[in-house]
């Protein structure tokens, strides 16, 4: 898969070097490219910015500089596609935004099936409006929240979405048996893990879990995982959205 990230903080993007996406980019799983959106003005001051139409505070990303930038990686994206790439697939515009839909585990493995990713990060409050009518021409445009607050900019966003798509592509994860029993897999959040020793500081590994019976520990499992939603995510579970106070 290839992932070009566009910002005017591409040092915030360095994480990707790091651990599991940092060995996949290293073995060619992933093919991430970060680029300035600054090497795409064409004024002395490198201007990315000005004041918002209408009024208001702060300052609003010009369209120009990043329809510069997604243009250049739109070409040279098609012309790096295999010979055999399905014709006419359109990379994807991943936008993080608070004002965007909620990016799931759902929209994580969608994604990861997709040939070429674009990150675009934006920063102050917002691009122009009037570049996502553009680059709809161009790509699937998505624009995606993290959750119900708000970070400075798209960067750290882009960081979390790009691990959890990454992740997915096949052998990012050494043992592709690990994304199976993960929390938002199967809708429903994770069991509990212990580890050796089965007593520690006076509190021991539940029973079963020593037990050696299959059955019973994928049943006890099973049961924690619907407990702990419940009491943490009852809004995954169908029905009822509030939990009802503990015994
Ligand atoms: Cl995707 N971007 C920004 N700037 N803030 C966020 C977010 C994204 N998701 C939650 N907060």
């Amino acid at each position: 898969m290839r992932v070009d990230v566009v910002t005017i903080f591409p040092e915030y993007l360095a994480a990707l070097d790091v651990s599991l996406i940092g060995k996949a980019r290293r073995d060619g799983l992933l093919d991430i490219r970060i680029h300035d959106l600054r090497e795409h003005t064409v004024d002395r001051h490198r201007t990315v910015d000005d004041t918002p139409y209408g009024g208001g505070a702060g300052m609003v990303m010009k369209p120009e500089p990043w329809a510069l930038a997604l243009e250049g990686i739109a070409v040279a994206g098609a012309e790096a596609a295999a010979p055999t790439a399905p014709q006419g697939a359109r990379p994807v515009l991943l936008v993080p935004t608070p004002s965007g839909t909620l990016f799931q585990q759902a929209v994580a493995q969608e994604l990861s099936t997709a040939d070429h990713l674009v990150v675009a990060c934006g920063r102050y409050e917002g691009i122009d409006e009037r570049l996502f009518e553009w680059a709809g021409e161009h790509f699937d445009v998505r624009l995606v929240s993290l959750g119900d607050y708000v970070l400075n900019g798209g960067e750290v966003a882009a960081l979390a979405m790009i691990e959890a798509i990454g992740r997915l592509v096949p052998g990012v994860v050494g043992n592709p048996e690990s994304l199976v029993e993960e929390s938002h897999s199967d809708g429903l959040l994770e069991y509990p893990v212990y580890t050796k020793p089965s007593s520690w500081r006076g509190r021991e590994v539940p029973e079963v879990l020593l037990s050696g019976d299959h059955g019973r520990v994928a049943a006890w499992r099973h049961d924690q995982q619907l407990e702990r939603t419940r009491a943490r995510r009852p809004d995954l579970l169908p029905g009822d959205k509030t939990a009802p106070p503990l015994a």
